[in-house]
């Protein structure tokens, strides 16, 4: 059994995977600053440092004895990054280094999150880990530099590190109460309570939605594949959905029938992200990730499990 530090655990994907390494019997230790996390997230049996991940010192203490971190604590979202692009640089990218720094005494292996968003707009589908990496956002640009800076803290430091490209994750406890919030959660919340759904520009735009279950099997995978070579792989499904066909199948899931309003497209919007699984399903041994229409049945199971008069909205915690 092993000890493994989680920045970010009190988020939504930090606490599926703290819950995955809880149950294998490892240790674990969350740092995580609660800004969009919650404490009702901890898992427990998992400790908690409430600190900032920028916080070098912070981050070098909660690292002590622990065997691996999981680095997941970012600002998780592409439009907070267009609003405040210093507060989220401070966080995304000087976050990462303050972790791989820690790491560089005793070498500790750090698995960590990246992005589709590395890729921006891509002539060519599906994307691979090997199509070029332009970012449109400032999100992207961290998460780039995340990647960059693992680079040097394996061939300068020595130290193992293995970086998932997330595409569009969903799963329970995905937070649907922020205007930054996934497209996912914020449809289920809202088609459950037959409330309306805004679509940004035509709702022609693409995603690649994975269920939070497959994410967290890569990463405990990815522990083992840590190399001072600095491996990046996808973490996607490789099946398109369009945001306008996703109201509609929340809509069959929810029974009703959705309600759409259309809004101006978002600034710097990718118009299709769609990843190719192979290279990580292999490197990782993963296996199918199930349907969309079964992870959205679980979604909305979730949120009636917490809300079952689907009177209000599923958490009361605003971001
Ligand atoms: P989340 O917001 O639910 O979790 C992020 C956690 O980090 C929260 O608990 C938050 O409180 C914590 N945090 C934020 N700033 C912090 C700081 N300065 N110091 C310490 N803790 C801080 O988001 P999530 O969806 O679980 O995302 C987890 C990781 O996966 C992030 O790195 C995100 O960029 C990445 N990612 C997510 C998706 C997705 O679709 N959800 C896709 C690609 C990549
Ligand atoms: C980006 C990344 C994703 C992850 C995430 C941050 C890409 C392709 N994906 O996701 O990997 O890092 O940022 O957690 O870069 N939408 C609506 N109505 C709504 C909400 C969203 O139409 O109420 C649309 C939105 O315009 C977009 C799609 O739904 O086309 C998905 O939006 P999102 O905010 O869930 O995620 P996205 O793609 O910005």
């Amino acid at each position: 059994m092993a000890g493994y530090l989680v920045t970010g655990g009190c988020g939504f994907i930090g606490s599926h995977l703290c819950a995955a390494l809880l149950d294998r019997g490892h240790t674990v230790r969350v740092l995580d600053d609660l800004s969009t996390g919650s404490e009702s997230n901890l898992m427990p049996g998992a400790t908690l440092v409430c600190a900032d991940v920028s916080e070098p010192a912070a981050v070098r203490e909660a690292m002590e004895d622990m065997d691996g971190c999981f680095h997941l604590a970012a600002i998780a979202s592409v439009q907070r990054g267009m609003l405040d692009w210093p507060g989220t640089n401070r966080t995304n990218l000087a976050g990462a280094i303050a972790v791989l720094d820690a790491a560089r005494s005793r070498r500790v292996p750090v698995v960590y999150a990246s992005s589709a968003a590395v890729y921006g707009d891509c002539a060519s589908l599906p994307i691979s880990e090997d199509a070029p990496t332009r970012p449109l956002s400032a999100y992207g640009a961290d998460k780039l530099g995340c990647e960059l800076h693992a680079r040097v803290a394996g061939a300068v430091h020595g130290i193992p590190t293995l970086g998932l490209r997330f595409f569009n994750v969903f799963g329970p406890r995905q937070n649907p109460l922020s205007p930054y919030s996934g497209v996912i959660s914020i449809f289920c919340d809202r088609l459950r309570r037959d409330e309306a759904v805004t679509i940004h520009g035509d709702g022609g735009q693409t995603r690649d939605f994975v269920p939070v279950a497959q994410v967290v099997a890569a990463l405990l995978a990815a522990m083992r594949g840590a190399s001072v070579e600095a491996p990046v792989l996808n973490v996607c499904t490789g099946r398109p959905t369009s945001v306008l066909s996703l109201a509609s199948i929340v809509g069959e899931v929810c029974g009703t029938r959705p309600k759409v309003e259309h809004g101006p497209p978002r600034l710097g919007e990718i118009r299709h992200s769609l990843g190719d699984p192979r290279r990580a399903g292999m490197a990782l041994g993963l296996s199918d990730p199930g349907s969309l229409r079964d992870g959205l049945a679980e979604v909305v199971a979730w949120m009636d499990a917490v809300q079952p008069d689907r009177g209000r909205p599923v958490i009361s915690q605003t971001v």
